[in-house]
C-alpha cells in the first residue's frame, strides 16, 4: 500500500466525536510522494503541478459530487469500485477511473536514480515473457504510442499470473468489469492524455514515453508484482 493510501478517503467522524456516525466517506486528493520538480528535467514542475492540483483533483471532485447521488459510492475502496463499475454512469466511470488511475500513477515514480531496479522476481518474469527488460520497453512503448487519442499504456499481470501489455481509451484500465478491457492488476502504467506532457513536449509523445523510463520507479513496481504473487 502506498504511504498516503490511508489517506485517501476521510471519515466524517473525525469531525467530533459528538456527531452521530456518518457512512458518508468522502475520496480525498492524495499528496504527491514527492515535490513536483522533483522529476525534472523529465517531467516538468509545472507539468505535474497542474496534472496533480487541478486535473487529478478534478476526478477527486468530481467523484465527491457523484457520491453525493450515489452515496454507496464512498463506501467502496478505489479498486472495489474499479472492479464494479460497470453497473455506473459513465461519468463516474470517468472520475473514479481518473481517480485511480492517478492516485496509481504518482507511485509509479521517482526523481530519476531513486526508483531502483526491477527486482530478481519481476527481471525473470519480464524475461520468460518478453525476452528481455528491453523488449517489455519496446512493446510498451508501442502501446503507448499506438493509443489513439487519450488513454494509457499498462503492464499488468493476468488472471493467470503473467505478465502482459495492454493499453486503455480515456481514464479506463485493466480492474474495470468491462467486456471490451484486457483485465489485469496494473504493476505500471503510463498516463499519455496530452495534458501529462504537452507543456514540455508538445506533440511528441515518443519522446515523452522515452524520456520517462528514467524517472520509473521500479521498486515500487517490483513491490506491486510480488504483491500479486502472494
Ligand atoms: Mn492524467
Amino acid at each position: 500500500m502506498p504511504p498516503f493510501a490511508l489517506c485517501t478517503r476521510i471519515g466524517l467522524s473525525v469531525l467530533g466525536a459528538a456527531l452521530p456516525v456518518i457512512a458518508s466517506a468522502q475520496f480525498a486528493l492524495p499528496a504527491l510522494p514527492y515535490a513536483p520538480e522533483a522529476l525534472e528535467p523529465h517531467i516538468d514542475k509545472v507539468t505535474m503541478e497542474i496534472h496533480h492540483g487541478r486535473h487529478h483533483k478534478a476526478y477527486v471532485d468530481n467523484l465527491n459530487t457523484q457520491a453525493k447521488t450515489t452515496p454507496e459510492l464512498a463506501n467502496l475502496s478505489l479498486e472495489q469500485l474499479q472492479k464494479q463499475i460497470s453497473r455506473y454512469p459513465v461519468a463516474v466511470r470517468n472520475n473514479g477511473g481518473g481517480h485511480y488511475n492517478h492516485d496509481l500513477f504518482w507511485t509509479l515514480m521517482a526523481p530519476a536514480g531513486q526508483g531502483g531496479v526491477p527486482s530478481a522476481a519481476l527481471t525473470k518474469a519480464v524475461d520468460d515473457t518478453f525476452g528481455s527488460l528491453a523488449e517489455m520497453k519496446k512493446r510498451f512503448d508501442q502501446a503507448a504510442l499506438g493509443r489513439f487519442g487519450s488513454g494509457w499504456a499498462w503492464l499488468i499481470v493476468t488472471p493467470e499470473g503473467k505478465l502482459a501489455i495492454t493499453s486503455t481509451p480515456n481514464q479506463d484500465n485493466p480492474l474495470m468489469d468491462l467486456p471490451e478491457i484486457q483485465r489485469g492488476t496494473p504493476i505500471l502504467g503510463l498516463d499519455v492524455w496530452e495534458h501529462a506532457y504537452y507543456l514540455k513536449y508538445q506533440n511528441k509523445r515518443s519522446e515523452y514515453a522515452t524520456q520517462w523510463w528514467n524517472v520509473v520507479n521500479w521498486k515500487e513496481v517490483s513491490r506491486r508484482y510480488e504483491a500479486t504473487l502472494r
